[in-house]
């Protein structure tokens, strides 16, 4: 036989539960506590209000530039909330609101964005890494901490999390690749959120989605809602639970949204346009994900109310932890003195700039 088809089994499925509008598909509907939904839905308020206090830090100089979630909260806990203390979450440098539920002190993110290294320090007793910024390099950290949970034989998980963007580089291929081969506990969570800073993820791939991917590898990839926190949830216990029993990894593509810019130095008006974000506000996580806890009863008005002003009250007690740190931590020309025996010219010239500005600030204070 010259030429024969090679049966390839093919599927990606598409998991959505919880509509637009905040309608659950009862049929799909997880079993999920009342107090973790509720859990849950204070995380992404969290998320939300953190970031736009950040934006407000970093618009009044108070904070350096910083990578916002705003949309990406129901992408985000609806993951991580699987993983238990032993597990290793691996982040990109967008997971903000996963790493506070993984236990990250809100400070030191105002510290880290204002060039403090101390901010990712981690305890000892905590199996996160840092946040990463080579995209798509932890990817492959995470399947050497799955590969390293296979040797010592244990049922713990690696996590970890990328874009659309990450997908198009060679680390997240070699890591796809070898966690196939050795069928390791590792979950790729792809947030697709459209955009690579300006790039559209039309120019990513012309595959039909990301998820399928995975099955080039030779393991499941999953597409979901990515602002529907219900089929997150849903996906990604399937993977965590097949990741534990010895079954290998599983993709999953979140379809989201970045709302907000790329950072904090980007300005998205000048490549997308003002409809598209529009479009995307009408599928809000966190408003749909409030429309479905209101039907259940477990919140009303006066209960949204007062957990916005509980997590504000938890976000102004960081603010004024990391101003106080930022003020006891040392010198900021401290990083112009240990790299170098000799400062290059270009290098004066920037601290002494750096001492000058620090100089009028103190003034003024
Ligand atoms: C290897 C590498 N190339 C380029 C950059 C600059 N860069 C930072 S974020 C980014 C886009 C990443 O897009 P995506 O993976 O979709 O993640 P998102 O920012 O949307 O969360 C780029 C190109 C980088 N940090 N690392
Ligand atoms: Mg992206």
């Amino acid at each position: 036989m010259p030429r024969s088809k090679i049966d390839i089994p093919c599927h990606v499925d598409y998991l959505s539960i919880l509509d637009e509008t905040g309608t659950v598909d009862k049929e799909l509907e997880p079993d999920i506590s009342d107090d973790f939904l509720l859990d849950i839905y204070k995380a992404m308020v969290l998320g939300r209000r953190f970031d736009e206090r950040m934006l407000n830090l970093q618009r009044q100089g108070r904070i350096g530039t910083f990578p916002p979630i705003t949309g990406q909260e129901a992408a985000q806990l609806g993951t991580v909330a699987h993983l238990r203390q032993s597990d290793w979450f691996v982040p990109s440098f967008r997971e903000m609101v996963a790493e506070i539920w993984r236990g990250r002190a809100m400070e030191t993110f105002l510290l880290y964005y204002s060039g403090y290294n101390e901010g990712v320090d981690i305890a000892e007793d905590q199996n996160n890494l840092p946040l990463s910024v080579p995209v798509g390099s932890q990817t492959l950290h995470a399947v050497g901490l799955a590969w390293a949970v296979r040797y010592r034989k244990k049922d713990d998980v690696a996590m970890t999390w990328f874009g659309d963007g990450a997908t198009s580089e060679g680390d997240f291929h070699e890591a796809m690749n070898f966690a196939g081969v050795f069928r390791l506990p590792v979950i790729f969570v792809c947030q697709n959120n459209q955009w690579a800073i300006s790039v559209p993820l039309s120019k990513q791939t012309r595959s039909k989605t990301l998820a399928q991917k995975a099955l080039a590898y030779g393991f499941p990839g999953i597409q979901v809602d990515g602002n529907d926190v219900l089929a997150v949830y849903t996906a990604a216990k399937e993977a965590v639970e097949r990741a534990r029993a010895g079954d290998g990894p599983t993709m999953i593509e979140c379809v989201t949204y970045r709302m907000m810019m790329h950072t904090t130095a980007d300005d998205p008006k000048r490549y997308r346009s003002d409809e598209e974000v529009e479009g995307w506000r009408k599928k809000d996580p966190i408003t749909r994900f409030e429309k479905y806890l209101i039907d259940k009863n477990l919140l009303e008005p006066k209960k949204i109310e007062s957990v916005d002003q509980e997590v504000k009250e938890q976000i102004q007690q960081a603010v004024d932890k990391a101003e106080k740190l930022m003020k006891e931590l040392g010198d900021p020309l401290d990083m112009f003195n240990h790299a170098y025996a000799q400062l290059p010219p270009h290098l004066e010239v920037q601290k002494a700039y750096l001492a000058k500005e620090l100089a009028e600030t103190m003034e003024k204070e």
